[in-house]
């Protein structure tokens, strides 16, 4: 029995019958309600709303066909997704993943967690996500243009900048946005801010690139500061991954005073033990899209590792995990306590396996969970929608000043309801529980529809 609460453990055993297929999803739906136990316990109504069972239940599961011609003129056909999964506080949001692994519980469990970190930013954002098993990499930019048109061409009659509002996630970033932001356009004739992450040529925020790894980091540092009086400063980083969200919080430590020794991608990882030089691998990622090993060629006393489950052996003060799901399981977190590791924040959605996050909690590791800590990325994307809609751009400080307030927030409201309901500091429940509570009232609020 996993719930001592019969309602939870009803409703759970009902999400594993459904979506028996769907294992990330039923982990992700396992974790909430787990931390929302004692709120269920405490307040009637929730049963009596039937909230969870409608909480659990996506509000659309959008599936289509997405046929694209490839430089070679071979027709190919991939699958194009979108969940909207809760309205309850706003429009839906949240990202697009082009990625060969995904599939329905991918998409599922991103929605879910999706709905409580918008619900944290304190910003009026629903819940979803979507993307594709479509694979980018080797992808001509022709191709990768094709397939963002045939894409969009379904996918536009599900949005709008008052009904859901897409952005990226892995495989999707700016260049993948201009692509669908142009056909969006085409097909509406309309110009509106339907996604969030646009160049700063056409409607983009200043700031949300670096967003998600700069929000990480602001998070991270006000942990480190109200839970430890300690900072980045002087402390060794290990970071996964090299996309988006790994370049702008090694790029934040670093400037917080840490020192970032290893990065990786899904090939390998490197150590450069004096501090990884951002201004490489920006080029090698951003610019040249080739793999990581290519650090080598600028860095020769760097060293290089095939296979990237390793990088945690490396000894550091501070892990942030920011490549993808379950990336750091439970014999890469003692080897991380091991070491001495003190801090880990979830960059990636989530990327700690549940053996991992018991072993962070069971050795007293301050441990930041995803939907607050890398709630960053959309805060800004909301901050975006807000400009668009005033049709006016703040300055670059104006958005980093906002979205510091905002990672403050969400720390503060997670520990606030950590203390309330749970063990002050236990932060997977804290940010859980304060997600949980706004969405909860306004589903309670405006009766049942959904
Ligand atoms: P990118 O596509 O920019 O980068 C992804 C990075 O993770 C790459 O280095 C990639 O390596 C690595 N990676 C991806 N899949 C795997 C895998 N299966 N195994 C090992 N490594 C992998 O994506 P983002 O940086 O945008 O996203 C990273 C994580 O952060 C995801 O979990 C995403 O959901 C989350 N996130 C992103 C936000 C954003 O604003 N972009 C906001 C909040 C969370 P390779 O190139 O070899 O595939
Ligand atoms: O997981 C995430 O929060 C994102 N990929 C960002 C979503 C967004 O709408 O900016």
């Amino acid at each position: 029995m996993s719930f001592k609460n019969t309602y939870l453990q009803q409703v759970f055993a009902t999400v594993c019958e459904k979506n028996s297929t769907q294992p990330e999803f039923i982990q992700a739906v396992k974790e909430v309600l787990t931390s929302l136990e004692p709120v269920v316990e405490k307040r009637p109504d929730i049963e009596k709303n039937g909230i969870i069972e409608r909480l659990v239940e996506p509000e659309r599961f959008i599936t289509f066909k997405v046929a694209w011609v490839a430089d070679n003129g071979k027709v190919c056909v991939n699958r194009g997704y979108r969940v909207q999964f809760n309205s309850a506080i706003g429009p839906y949001k949240g990202g697009l993943r082009f990625h060969p692994s995904v599939n329905d519980s991918i998409i599922k469990f991103l929605g879910f967690e999706q709905c409580f970190k918008n619900s944290l930013t304190g910003l009026p954002m629903g819940g979803g996500k979507g993307g594709s098993d479509f694979d980018p990499k080797g992808k001509s930019d022709n191709e990768i243009m094709r397939f963002c048109q045939s894409f969009m061409t379904e996918l536009y009659r599900h949005i709008g900048a008052d009904v859901d509002v897409p952005a990226g996630d892995i495989g999707v970033g700016a260049r993948e946005i201009g692509y669908l932001f142009g056909q969006y356009k085409r097909i509406v004739n309309n110009y509106t801010g339907v996604l969030t992450g646009k160049g700063l040529t056409y409607g983009g925020s200043l700031g949300r690139k670096q967003a998600t790894g700069y929000g990480l980091c602001y998070f991270t540092q006000e942990m480190l500061s109200k839970m430890k009086n300690d900072s980045f400063s002087g402390k060794k980083v290990v970071i996964s991954g090299s996309g988006n969200v790994a370049i702008y919080a090694a790029e934040k430590a670093k400037s917080f005073g840490a020192t970032v020794v290893a990065m990786s991608d899904s090939n390998g990882y490197i150590y450069d033990e004096n501090g990884i030089d951002l201004d490489i691998i920006k080029q090698i990622k951003e610019v040249e899209r080739k793999r990581i090993f290519e650090y080598l060629n600028y860095k020769p006393t760097a060293k290089y590792t095939e296979g990237c489950k390793n990088i945690w052996t490396v000894p550091c003060d501070i892990a942030l995990p920011c490549a993808t799901q379950n990336e750091l399981d439970k014999e890469g977190a003692e080897a991380l306590v091991k070491n001495g590791c003190f801090v880990v924040a979830e960059g990636a959605n989530m990327p700690s396996t549940p053996e991992a996050v018991l072993v962070f909690q069971s050795n007293n590791v301050l441990f930041a969970p995803a939907k607050a800590a890398n709630a960053g990325g959309v805060a800004t994307s909301g901050l975006e929608m807000s400009q668009n809609s005033m049709r006016y751009s703040w300055t670059f400080e104006e958005v980093d000043t906002k979205l510091q307030e905002i990672m403050k927030n969400i720390f503060a409201s997670a520990y606030k309801a950590s203390e309330e309901y749970a063990t002050a500091g236990d932060l997977v429940s804290g940010a859980n529980i304060a997600g949980f509570i706004k969405i909860c009232d306004s589903m309670i609020a405006q009766g049942v529809a959904y």
